[in-house]
């Protein structure tokens, strides 16, 4: 029986992305003004489940048109029963003295336990977005752990580093971030990502046409690598509201479409040559519904391709280091 709302449950969703995305969920944002109420379920870990009460309270206080009902859980299957959109926000972060494998395996536990939950529980037409880090590689264990839901389902995610290439675009010449189109960010969603504007355009010409070669090497990609962390510095706390409307903007146009190339983690199967089951950031056409496919016909140079091979290398390593966590 179809529900008379859409369900979308968000892990981590008393914490800083969790506290900017839920309300800008739940003011019809992400579906628009015309589809039905949202569900929100949210997930978190139990020592939060305090707080989440308070971000309950907000929600409720703000009277949403928007919010058919709120559900609360530290139990992922719970959580994600019958779930149409899951947000994996939710994730530990690197501790005093940890380093990168030893995140990676606090955070493989986590995927792990809530890929089984949505192969699980969740609907089988369900779309689901990881952004808590190592983003790529969080994503690939939770699918690889859900072996009944279709590959296709699950994306990591690169669109932040996306919005923040065209935002470094217009900035430097003089447009607007809706003038840009076609920027692709290949790879990790990590220091080695590759912002790629060979194909890009800027008001209809070719953006290397209109940028020098020299500040797209030696600035724009090191800025955009290194822009969480210059965040960080400035802010004394990692990106949360770009991080939020970068999410926002992936789920939204993964199911209205957009006509622009997209970026977005997903699981290859070998296109440019990159390893097959990895989790990968491609170009992406989304066409609406939830369906999205890796643009497959642009010649790289081989410039592009080193950095894309880059890019692999690392998630290799990351895949090798929490092999023995597959199933
Ligand atoms: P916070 O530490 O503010 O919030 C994380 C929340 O997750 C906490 O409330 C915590 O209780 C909860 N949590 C921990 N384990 C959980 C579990 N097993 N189940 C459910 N909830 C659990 O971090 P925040 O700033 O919101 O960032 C969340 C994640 O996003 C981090 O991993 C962060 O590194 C990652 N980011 C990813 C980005 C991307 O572009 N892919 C950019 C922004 C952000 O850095």
């Amino acid at each position: 029986m179809n529900k008379p709302y859409i369900k979308v449950a968000i892990s981590g969703a008393a914490g800083q992305i969790g506290y900017s995305l839920l309300f800008r969920i739940a003011s019809g944002q992400l579906f628009g003004p015309n589809c039905p109420p949202v569900h929100l379920s949210l997930l978190e870990a139990p020592a939060a489940l305090p707080a989440l009460d308070g971000v309950e309270m907000e929600l409720a206080d703000c009277a949403f048109s928007h919010v058919h009902s709120i559900s609360k859980n530290s139990n992922s299957e719970a959580a994600f029963g019958d779930a149409d959109v899951i947000f994996l926000v939710g994730a530990k972060p690197r501790g005093p003295g940890m380093e990168r494998k030893d995140l990676l395996a606090a955070n493989a536990e986590i995927f792990s336990v809530q890929g089984k939950a949505i192969n699980a529980a969740a609907g089988k037409g369900v779309n689901i977005l990881v952004v808590g880090n190592p983003a790529n590689t969080n994503c690939l264990i939770a699918q690889q752990n859900a072996p009944d839901i279709r590959p296709e389902a699950f994306s990591a995610m690169t669109r932040l580093d996306h919005n923040r290439s065209l935002a470094q675009l217009a900035q430097k010449t003089g447009t607007h971030t809706t003038d840009i189109k076609k920027v692709i960010i290949w790879g990790n969603h990590s220091a080695t990502q590759y912002p790629d504007i060979h194909h890009a355009t800027i008001g209809g010409k070719a953006a290397t046409d209109l940028v020098d070669d020299k500040w797209y090497k030696e600035e724009m990609i090191p800025a955009i690598q290194q822009r969480g962390a210059t965040v960080i510095k400035a802010r004394g706390a990692s990106s949360a509201a770009s991080a939020a409307s970068a999410a926002l903007d992936h789920v939204h146009d993964w199911a209205a479409g957009n006509e622009d190339y997209l970026s977005m983690g997903v699981v290859s199967k070998g296109e440019y040559g990159i390893e097959a089951g990895l989790v990968y950031s491609y170009p992406m056409q989304c066409t609406g519904a939830g369906e999205a496919s890796v643009i497959t016909d642009l010649a790289c140079n081989e410039f592009s391709m080193q950095k894309m091979k880059e890019s692999e290398a690392e998630l290799r390593i990351e895949r090798d280091a929490i092999r023995h966590l597959l199933p």
